[in-house]
């Protein structure tokens, strides 16, 4: 007689083949959370630019308008340039879900103000990111986010010069042509020093 077949034995080769393979992490769960959480971080930036683009644009300010919705375009690729790094780690991206950001402005300074303060709580984000990497001894993760320090160092430095350039000038109804005429010049400039920094990379 042949021998009765071990039923046992099958389910438990059917139910370990239902098990997914076990993933090969490149980044410590921590890390992933970290890099997920800044995700969301450039995702908000992106929506408070636009914000402040739409404020701008109803207000007729078109130079400072085209100045926001530039910065908000910047943000979205800056989120989305993580969200691929963490693919490309082989771990899982996850697309935020955004609060709704400020609306309303005292003035067009102040606009600027909440700029400054929120590219200085990024830099502190990718400063503790940048802490993270080290003390995980994440070389990968440490040099991507080279790019994020540099690129904080620039933006903190374009929005001081902005706010400079606006109390010089006063920020008084009389004053509102003349601010949008400069940062209008201000951002040309930007897209033309973006478009030959790109030329290089290609
Ligand atoms: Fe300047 O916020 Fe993005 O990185």
């Amino acid at each position: 007689m042949p021998p009765a077949p071990c039923y046992f034995n099958l389910m438990t080769l059917f139910l370990l083949s239902c098990v997914p393979p076990k993933r090969y992490l490149m980044l410590t769960e921590k890390m992933v959370k970290t890099l997920n959480d800044q995700v969301a971080m450039e995702g908000y930036a992106s929506f408070l630019y636009l914000s402040m683009a739409g404020w701008f644009d109803y207000k007729s300010m078109k130079g400072c308008a085209a100045f926001m919705y530039r910065q908000s375009d910047e943000e979205h690729m800056h989120m989305m340039k993580i969200f691929r790094y963490l693919l490309e780690m082989n771990a899982h991206a996850v697309s935020p879900g955004i609060k709704q950001p400020l609306v309303e402005f005292a003035d067009v300074k102040s606009v600027f103000e909440e700029t400054l303060a929120h590219e200085r709580r990024v830099t502190k984000s990718i400063n503790d990111l940048v802490e993270l990497a080290i003390e995980e001894s994440d070389h990968a993760t440490y040099a991507f986010l080279q790019w994020y320090v540099a690129e904080q160092r620039e933006e903190e430095n374009l929005i001081r010069t902005i706010l400079d350039t606006i109390t010089l000038i006063g920020h008084g109804s009389q004053s509102l042509y003349f601010i949008d005429k400069e940062i209008e010049a201000i951002n040309q400039a930007e897209v033309a020093e973006n478009g030959k920094s790109k030329k290089n990379e290609e």
